[in-house]
């Protein structure tokens, strides 16, 4: 039998994840909702994926440096759930019992898009793994901007070509365009099937008009001012 690694105590807080294609500015969306909600007296905790604790950030290494052919799409998906596990048990989870609101830049819906669709391996399987490993724990809400991969990806290739080429966290980059297309669909698909959890916005528009659109979406769902 697996490990119980749900907290005992009620869990207070809510658990929001940002999701979407390379460079959708999913960091950026992250750091204005947080300030929206700091605003209204919460207690907000900001966290990414993969990483978010210090044993999930050296797995991060790992995943996220080198090329794009260096793992085996079965052992990679087990080294996002590792880096997964010890982001919830260390981090996410004691934060929602103590009633802070956790912010995620990207969550499990990425390992069903990128490893699922994108290397293939399917939908079944990781949704075994994410019952096995997380007892099937999900976010309260689900933010996903939705762009065409171009302009996310030039984004990024802009972002990272002024890092030295060892410093790098471009590995997922570098698997070419009809990937990020599939990802992109996939995101959209997942979405549709979780209407209650999901909410898609456009992200090829003003930060500001993103921002408005999530916030107005996130102060009605959970009833704020
Ligand atoms: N991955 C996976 O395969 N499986 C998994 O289970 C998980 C992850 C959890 C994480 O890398 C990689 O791991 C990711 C998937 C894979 N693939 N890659 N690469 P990451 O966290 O380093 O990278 P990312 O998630 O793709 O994020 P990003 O590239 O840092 O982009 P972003 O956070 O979406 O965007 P941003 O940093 O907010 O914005 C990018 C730039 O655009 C920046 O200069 C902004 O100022 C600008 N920006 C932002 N919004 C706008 C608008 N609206 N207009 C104009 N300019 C904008």
């Amino acid at each position: 039998m697996s490990e119980n690694i749900l907290p005992s105590n009620e869990i207070r807080g809510k658990f929001i994840s940002f999701e979407g294609g390379e460079g959708v500015g999913k960091s950026t969306q992250v750091k204005i909702l947080a300030d929206h909600l700091v605003g209204q007296g919460i207690d907000v905790v900001l966290t990414r994926e993969p990483g978010g604790s210090v044993g999930a950030e050296e797995i991060r290494q790992l995943l996220l440096k080198g090329e794009a052919v260096k793992w085996d799409p079965m052992t990679e998906v087990l080294l996002f759930y590792a880096a997964r596990v010890d982001h919830l048990k260390k981090i996410i989870l004691p934060a929602l019992e103590r009633g802070q609101w956790v912010i995620t830049d990207r969550y499990a819906d990425s390992t069903f898009a990128y490893q699922g669709a994108g290397h293939g391996l399917g939908h079944e399987i990781i949704a075994q793994i994410h019952r096995i490993t997380t007892q099937d724990f999900w976010p309260d809400m689900t933010i996903l901007l939705d762009a065409d991969p171009k302009h996310g990806l030039a984004r990024a290739h802009q972002r990272e070509s002024i890092i030295a080429e060892n410093l790098r966290e471009d590995r997922f980059e570098k698997m070419g365009e009809k990937y990020h297309k599939c990802l992109r669909d996939e995101f959209l698909n997942i979405a549709a099937k979780n209407p209650d959890r999901f909410f898609t916005v456009s992200a090829n528009d003003t930060i500001q008009k993103i921002d408005s659109r999530i916030w107005k979406h996130v102060k009605i769902a959970f009833n704020l001012n």
